[in-house]
């Protein structure tokens, strides 16, 4: 199979570009990635020589294009449905897809107050608490995952929302690191979901790249932006 390409963002900064990336890792298919800084004065020009949209990620594969994080997933599950990106039970992946487009959809005020930074500690910027409903929704969605299909292996064994990786945990990884990055107090059960996410080898992957960078992007500038 011709090898896929991930365009993608800083790897610090860019959470768009984050699930992307490990829903990529998860379907298990070799892919090269392009690398673009955020907010340079020719990110715009070199994201669109790429993307229509002027976002990353965008993925490409033999002359196909895929841009927007979800459509993503759903183009890497169709390529390799053996990684179960989505769970094969039905009522499973019906609400890793719901719970999934809430998250591409949703949670403006989460994205905009606390947005993701891997490198830095910004317990002292923290504004968690303009964005308790926000909190509060994602628990209650974390919570449902692992009770009704998490702790059943809906998607195989394991400490994921549905047993196993899904998509779905690629939409939610960037929200465990800014809970991290701003902490965030979580009860148990979510600590423990964030800090699987935290041991993936696929994250550890990403981390540890976005710890080399070495362009600083100021929050207030990723406020107005986003
Ligand atoms: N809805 C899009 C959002 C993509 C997005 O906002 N990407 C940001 C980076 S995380 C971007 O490309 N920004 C362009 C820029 O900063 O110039 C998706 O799901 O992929």
């Amino acid at each position: 199979m011709t090898r896929l390409t991930l365009i993608v963002g800083n790897k610090n900064y860019s959470s768009w570009s984050l699930r992307a990336w490990l829903a990529a890792k998860a379907s298990g298919l070799d892919f090269h990635e392009i690398v673009i800084p955020l907010r340079q004065a020719d990110t715009h020009a070199r994201i669109r020589a790429h993307s229509p949209s002027g976002l990353v990620p965008a993925l490409s594969h033999e002359g196909i294009l895929v841009w927007e994080s979800l459509a993503i997933c759903e183009y890497l599950a169709e390529l390799a449905p053996e990684a179960r990106l989505w769970p094969a039970d039905r009522a499973a992946r019906a609400h890793a897809r719901s719970i999934s487009a809430e998250m591409h959809a949703g949670f403006a005020s989460l994205r905009r107050n606390l947005p993701m930074d891997l490198a830095h500690d910004r317990h002292r910027d923290s504004r968690a608490d303009l964005v308790k409903d926000d909190i509060a929704r994602i628990m209650a969605i974390w919570q449902e995952a692992r009770v009704r299909f998490g702790e059943a292996g809906a998607n195989g064994k394991g400490p994921f929302l549905y047993g196993g990786f899904s998509a779905a945990d690629a939409m939610y990884a960037p929200v465990a690191t800014r809970f991290r990055t701003y902490g965030v107090a979580l009860e148990p059960a979510a600590q423990a979901y964030c800090e699987a996410i935290f041991a993936w080898p696929a994250f550890k992957e990403w981390e540890a790249a976005a710890l080399t960078e070495t362009t600083v992007i100021s929050f207030d500038v990723f406020q107005k932006a986003d």
